[in-house]
């Protein structure tokens, strides 16, 4: 008869092995599978979640093990993340910071471990540019540029160049690259226009509930010192998509008592366009996913990948919004 203490052995054995050297590297249970760590930052707009998406579906085309931690936007859980990958010895760690600064140590570790780091979407504040492998993501201060050249065309349209004009800019999250760089592109451009003045600019985080609850506080103190808003610059689409709310919570026309511009591209953005209520939106892929599991491969394979790689991307206006919208893949 088997010894039926046999399987009880093997269990205690291999408890104890876990108990006394920590978790099985992780190739030791994914047979012949490259296995990615990927962090997160959350799920705080439309841009992030099919950026999650592309993601989870391009791990399962090219065969790649993802171990997927939601950061709910803390980087202190991103760090955890990041670390617990180390401790299960996995092949790659990808992560898509959600802040440029703060990084250093946790990457150390990283190379230490001999685990190569690849930064996904957004950048980092690091001297040590060895301490990642590439950055895979758009272009931030272009697209600052970009919608700034979008509205300086609008206002030549209407012909409001010179008239005096008060403008809301909603930052995404403090700190972030994109918040960072499409401020900063957008004022290169829009900073020449003295007549345009910041009436008020305020971080909505990115998300679309924060920017409807900050732009009817905005609206109601401009309305309280008879001033008139006559642009809002919002740093992502869910945010303009709240600026809209507020701004018809208030009696206003989005798009036409007030401009609106906007960044990312998504098909909600395309939708408030076609109705006359947004101006411009600049794309912003987040379809990333082939290209981050391409690098994964290449790197767990020894090839050598360029230190950045810039996803191409489009600037979107009002007036082929509808012939756009059925082309939209997120
Ligand atoms: C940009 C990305 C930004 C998007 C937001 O690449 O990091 O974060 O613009 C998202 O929608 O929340």
């Amino acid at each position: 008869m088997r010894n039926s203490n046999k399987p009880n052995a093997i269990s205690f054995l291999v408890i104890a092995g876990i108990l006394i050297w920590g978790p099985l590297p992780v190739d030791a249970r994914i047979k012949g599978k490259i296995v990615l760590g990927f962090s997160q930052i959350g799920a705080e707009s439309a841009w992030r979640v099919a950026n999650s998406k592309s993601i989870k579906e391009a791990a399962v085309e090219a065969g790649i093990h993802l171990v997927f931690e939601d950061a709910q936007q803390k980087q202190a859980n991103q760090i955890k993340a990041i670390k617990s990958f180390i401790l299960q010895k996995v092949d790659v760690i990808a992560f898509s910071p959600v802040t440029q600064d703060g990084w250093h140590d946790v990457l150390i570790q990283a190379k230490n471990a001999g685990i190569p780091v690849i930064l996904l979407d957004r950048a980092i504040e690091e001297k040590d540019d060895s301490l990642y492998t590439t950055i895979i993501g758009s272009d931030f201060r272009f697209e600052g540029r970009k919608i700034g050249e979008c509205l300086v065309d609008l206002l030549k349209k209407e012909n409001r160049s010179g008239a005096a004009l008060n403008l809301v800019e909603l930052q995404g999250t403090i700190g972030s690259a994109p918040a960072i760089q499409r401020n900063l592109g957008f004022f290169e451009i829009i900073g020449k226009y003295k007549n345009i003045k910041t009436f008020r600019s305020e971080s909505g985080d990115f998300k679309e509930t924060n920017a409807k609850q900050l732009m009817e506080k905005i609206l109601q103190e401009a309305s309280a010192q008879k001033t008139n808003i006559d642009i809002v610059f919002a740093h992502n689409d869910n945010m303009a998509l709240g600026a809209i709310s507020a701004i018809e919570s208030m009696g206003l026309k989005p798009g036409k008592d007030i401009l609106l511009v906007s960044v990312d591209g998504i098909r909600e953005a395309f939708v408030a366009m076609d109705q006359g209520k947004l101006n411009c939106t600049m794309e912003c892929n987040p379809l990333l996913g082939p290209q981050l599991m391409k690098a994964v491969l290449d790197v767990a394979n020894g090839k050598k990948i360029p230190k950045r790689v810039v996803t191409p991307e489009n600037l979107y206006q009002a007036d082929t919004a509808k012939a756009e919208l059925p082309k939209r893949k997120y």
